[in-house]
């Protein structure tokens, strides 16, 4: 198994070092943004529902200073050379391409919004994987907000951030997400769950004490090549809207758990019926989580999330064979509970286990792996990380 994260101050240090390498100056500050697991609520931020996520020990730094001009130039551990971009390409979304497309959208929705944006250099640095599951790209969005508005003054309280980095990812990136990703990266606590109501954005800090109670949180990153995932993404939710709009609700939030059977019975082909139980028993699981969680009772949540688990696969379909065989393996090998995490098609899994048997429980995975002849899983264990914060 491999250690928690690298240190934060390691990877502000490759940030510095790049700025400093590419730019032959220092930075003004840094900035850090951390990736995300969610621990229950998949699906159902962009049906207006809950979401129960926690930030990771795993984060991206943007290490900058402004420039003038309206020009901004970037560099990161994915590129060899600065990419450099003007107004005219972050006015208009799609322009630019890439990974920079984040940095160039965060800046589109500032402008967008009437917020003078300050020409900057950024540098950034990240252990985020890239491409599972863990928003590596909604922690960029995030630093790089940060670090614009405080090289700006910009008056933009965090409250505000996330719809702006979802609508960087939205309307410049043109992925069709929701706001859960953007909203943990900025606003999770240390050592707490947010429990966030995507419809009115009303957020609840809620303690996650995992060592207090003995347990751990492993991290099995699938390793599974993403198979298709945007265009499933997008006809998963395209097909919970239309649900919505045949039983009359404004989202699929607004059905009741105690009228799912009658609003079930409404819908007149059986793969929508599924995609709307997700949903909803999805929205129930996330509140009975909570409530468990308010309790002191983080054992006694693990049956929630494996449920989720067999609805994201049986009812929402949105599983791999080796996501299923990470869960399996888990729950064999004695963990309380196991779902995956994230938009699914690969991606990470998470395991709630004694911390005593983590390591037992990866080494489970590890070989249910091997005997499928699957690239070997990457296993970690977490504890809940700070969101988006200025460093220096
Ligand atoms: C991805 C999206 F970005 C989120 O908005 C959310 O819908 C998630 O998939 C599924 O819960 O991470």
């Amino acid at each position: 198994m491999t250690e928690p994260g690298t240190p934060l101050e390691a990877v502000a240090a490759r940030a510095t070092a790049g700025f400093r390498q590419r730019y032959g100056a220092e930075p003004a500050g840094r900035w850090a943004a951390p990736g995300r697991a969610n621990l229950i609520g998949e699906h159902t931020d962009y049906n207006d529902g809950f979401v129960l996520p926690f930030a990771l020990p795993l984060g991206t730094v943007v290490a900058a200073a402004p420039q003038d001009g309206e020009r901004w130039t970037v560099w990161s551990e994915l590129s060899e050379e600065p990419i450099e971009f003007g107004a005219a390409e972050a006015d208009e979304p799609g322009r630019v391409t890439g990974w920079v497309a984040y940095v160039a959208g965060v800046v589109w929705a500032l402008r967008a919004a009437g917020h003078a944006v300050p020409g900057a250099r950024l540098a950034i640095a990240s252990d985020v994987p890239v491409g599972s599951g863990l928003s590596s790209s909604a922690a960029i969005e995030a630093a790089v907000l940060a670090a614009l508005v405080d090289l700006g003054g910009l008056d933009l309280p965090t409250d505000r951030w996330p719809r702006l980095a979802q609508r960087a990812e939205n309307d410049y990136v043109g992925a069709p997400t929701g706001i859960m990703d953007q909203s943990a990266v900025i606003r999770c606590r240390d050592g707490h769950a947010l429990f966030l109501d995507c419809r009115s954005e009303e957020v609840d800090h809620i303690p996650f004490d995992l060592a207090a109670a003995g347990l751990a949180v492993l991290v099995i990153d699938s390793r599974a090549p993403h198979r298709h995932a945007d265009g499933e993404y997008a006809s998963r939710r395209k097909s919970c809207e239309r649900a919505a709009e045949q039983l009359g609700v404004p989202a699929l939030r607004d059905v009741p758990t105690d009228g799912l059977d009658a609003a079930l019975a409404r819908l007149d082909d059986d793969e929508t019926r599924r995609r709307v139980r997700h949903v909803v028993t999805e929205d129930q699981r996330v509140l009975d989580t909570v409530a468990l969680l308010r309790a002191g009772r983080v054992r006694d949540i693990g049956p929630l999330l494996t449920a989720s688990h067999a609805s994201m696969r049986d009812d929402f379909e949105i599983t791999v064979p080796e996501i299923d065989t990470a869960v399996e393996a888990a729950l064999t090998a004695g963990a309380y509970g196991a779902r995956m995490t994230g938009g699914g098609f690969g991606g990470c899994v998470l395991a709630l286990v004694d911390a005593s048997t983590a390591d037992a429980v990866a080494q489970a995975v590890t070989a249910a792996y091997a005997a499928r002849n699957f690239t070997t899983p990457r296993t970690t264990t977490v504890t809940p990380a700070p969101g988006a914060h200025r460093l220096d």
